[in-house]
């Protein structure tokens, strides 16, 4: 994950003194690597009214002033893993586009509730393409959760039923309903997907709990037009933004706070099992100014 692109932020910093001509390059830089023109504009005035005039000491003054200052903007977004689990049983919905790392990162929150003592149970609502099924059966056998799947191309609300009803008659502490991913462009995906949550609240109007949406970190702006659209047929309760491992601008995950205010339960950092992290402001803060 980087932040500033393959522009150093220590080469702006290198001048003695913060003027006006410096702090509009720094705005250029955030704007460049995807935080937003209002975040990078907040953040600008922020620098300027703390240091402008004064002269640079150590560039790690400048460094720890910012990472502070984006801690403290993403603090409000942090959501615990622990409020994924607030009933018995709690069902959770995963969705986004095809590639994001839905399934992955099921396996990955299984992981995490199961060391934690908790019984679960993946659904395979992506009956779209017989690897996906296989893929989160993969993941159910190796964390030892309970899975439910139907045939390649049944009805992905069934699944949810199923899924759904044996986690409350195992009495369960979570179910995860993988979802298929190709939204946008093919509507019976999307016809499909709005079924699985009307059928859910037949069952009970609560459910399901939380639906969360899984984000690429490596589409960039992208990322936000996948929020937007989400948001309009589901009621999306938290983020999961993955491949922060890779060289993807990290920025993208402050404009999306400051522009949908949609909480951040969990970052993505690897493809193992262990590489769910939960959501930290300052751990995130912190990895994006080392870069
Ligand atoms: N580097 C990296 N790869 C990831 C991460 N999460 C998922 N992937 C990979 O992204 C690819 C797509 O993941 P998958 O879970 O099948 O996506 P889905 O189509 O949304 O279900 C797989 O190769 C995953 O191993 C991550 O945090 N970092
Ligand atoms: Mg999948």
């Amino acid at each position: 994950m980087k932040l500033f692109g393959n522009f150093n932020l220590s080469n702006l910093f290198s001048k003695k003194k913060i003027d006006k001509d410096l702090l509009n390059k720094f705005e250029e830089l955030l704007i460049e690597s995807d935080v937003g023109t209002e975040m990078a504009s907040d953040l600008k005035e922020k620098l300027k009214n703390e240091k402008i005039g004064k002269e640079i000491k150590d560039k790690k003054e400048i460094f720890d002033f910012l990472g502070h200052q984006i801690s403290k903007l993403l603090l409000p977004y942090e959501k615990k893993l622990t409020e994924l689990n607030k009933s018995s049983p709690s069902i959770v919905v995963v969705a986004g586009v095809n590639g994001v790392g839905k399934t992955t990162t099921i396996g990955k929150l299984g992981k995490l509730f199961k060391d934690d003592g908790k019984k679960i149970v993946f659904g395979a609502a992506d009956t779209f393409r017989a690897a996906a099924i296989e893929q989160l059966e993969l993941w159910s056998k190796k964390i030892n959760a309970d899975f439910v799947k139907s045939d390649l191309g049944t009805d992905p609300a069934s699944v949810g039923y199923k899924t759904v009803k044996v986690a409350e008659e195992k009495k369960l502490d979570l179910a995860f309903i993988d979802t298929a991913g190709r939204l946008q462009n093919k509507k019976n995906l999307m016809e499909e997907y709005k079924k699985i949550f009307t059928v859910l609240k037949k069952i009970n109007p609560e459910y399901p709990h939380e639906t969360i949406l899984v984000l690429d970190a490596t589409t960039g702006q992208n990322a936000l037009n996948q929020v937007e659209e989400f948001q309009k047929i589901s009621n999306i309760t938290g983020l999961i933004i993955t491949k922060l491992d890779t060289s993807a601008k990290g920025g993208i995950l402050l404009a999306i706070c400051k522009k949908y205010s949609l909480p951040i339960i969990a970052v993505g950092m690897g493809e193992k099992e262990s590489d769910l992290h939960p959501f930290s402001s300052k751990e995130f803060a912190k990895m994006l100014i080392k870069n």
